[in-house]
């Protein structure tokens, strides 16, 4: 199969699970229409992707990566609600529609997130997955949230508004704020699928280079691409004089820096043994195209 299908077959089943779960969720607020507008709203849906296709690789039926993959976007779809709030990157565009706090209000808005976080955790801990592997996974989801993880990230990324930053400190943003997600789809759907520590590391490290190339590719489109295209406000990065690497590098430099991290992330897969890893390597390749 295609990538291209392969890609579309997941994101069918995720949007599927997450409409199932939203119509089992007994609430009727005004919180709940925020909180199931913004994760209804669309967008690619590529963490759950890549934690399906993780679990996949290592030959575990990716469905059973779905509470996983629900979490995730949940904990995502609340990072984007705060990131667009007028205190941090105050936007009025995402996935298409009205930010959450221009629909709903600043109030309504910061709760949703915050009740997106705290959903996310209530999947995991009320899924089929083992008491050891349900510890595991919510371990994970405070390393990568927390004070080293999204949380740094965006502080850093604010903090580095109408700054020169050094490529190093750059990447490390994108680090912290992109790759660190990326890693815990790729840990969650390895650990669902096997306990064996080499073959999650592998694992973890692609998501961590993958997610280095997609915010580099994120950046790239915030010049190249327009608001219909990106379901967002293109333009941005440079008026708000953000520290990207387009800015530091250019275009074109900013492109061949995503090819890099891409091959490297393939290069971490390359040598696990038993393991199909194709569909991964794919991926990779697939998402450099949206700038290429
Ligand atoms: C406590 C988890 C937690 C976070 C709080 C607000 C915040 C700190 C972090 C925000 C970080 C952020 C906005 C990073 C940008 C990452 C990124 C490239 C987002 C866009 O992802 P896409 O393109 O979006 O996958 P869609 O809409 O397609 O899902």
């Amino acid at each position: 199969m295609e990538i291209t299908a392969i890609i579309a077959e997941k994101k069918r089943l995720f949007e599927d699970y997450l409409q199932e779960h939203l119509a089992g969720i007994n609430a009727t607020s005004g919180i709940f229409d925020a909180f199931s507008y913004s994760l209804s709203a669309g967008g690619k849906r590529i963490r759950p992707i890549l934690t399906m296709l993780a679990s996949e690789t290592l030959g575990c039926n990716s469905t059973k990566a779905l509470p996983a993959g629900l979490a995730i976007e949940m904990i995502h779809t609340f990072s984007l609600i705060h990131d667009d709030l007028p205190a941090l990157d105050n936007d009025t565009l995402r996935r298409g529609m009205p930010t959450c706090h221009n629909s709903f209000g600043e109030a309504t808005a910061i709760l949703a997130g915050d009740a997106l976080i705290f959903q996310a955790l209530s999947v995991i801990s009320s899924s089929d997955y083992t008491a050891e592997v349900e510890i595991d996974i919510l371990r994970m989801i405070a390393d990568v949230c927390g004070i080293d993880g999204l949380v740094q990230g965006e502080y850093m990324d604010v903090m580095a508004e109408g700054k020169d930053l050094a490529m190093e400190e750059i990447a490390d943003i994108y680090l912290k704020k992109t790759s660190r997600l990326f890693e815990l789809c790729m840990y969650c759907g390895a650990r669902i699928a096997t306990d064996d520590r080499q073959k999650i590391q592998s694992l973890v490290r692609y998501g961590t280079y993958l997610g280095l190339a997609f915010q580099a590719v994120d950046d790239i489109l915030d010049i190249t691409s327009t608001d219909g295209v990106l379901g967002k406000t293109s333009g941005k990065d440079l008026i708000q004089g953000k520290a990207t690497l387009v800015k530091a590098l250019g275009v074109e430099k900013a492109g061949l820096w995503a090819v890099q991290m891409t091959n490297e992330a393939i290069r971490s897969i390359a040598r696990i043994s038993d393991i199909q890893s194709t569909v991964l390597e794919e991926l990779a390749r697939w998402m450099l195209q949206r700038v290429m």
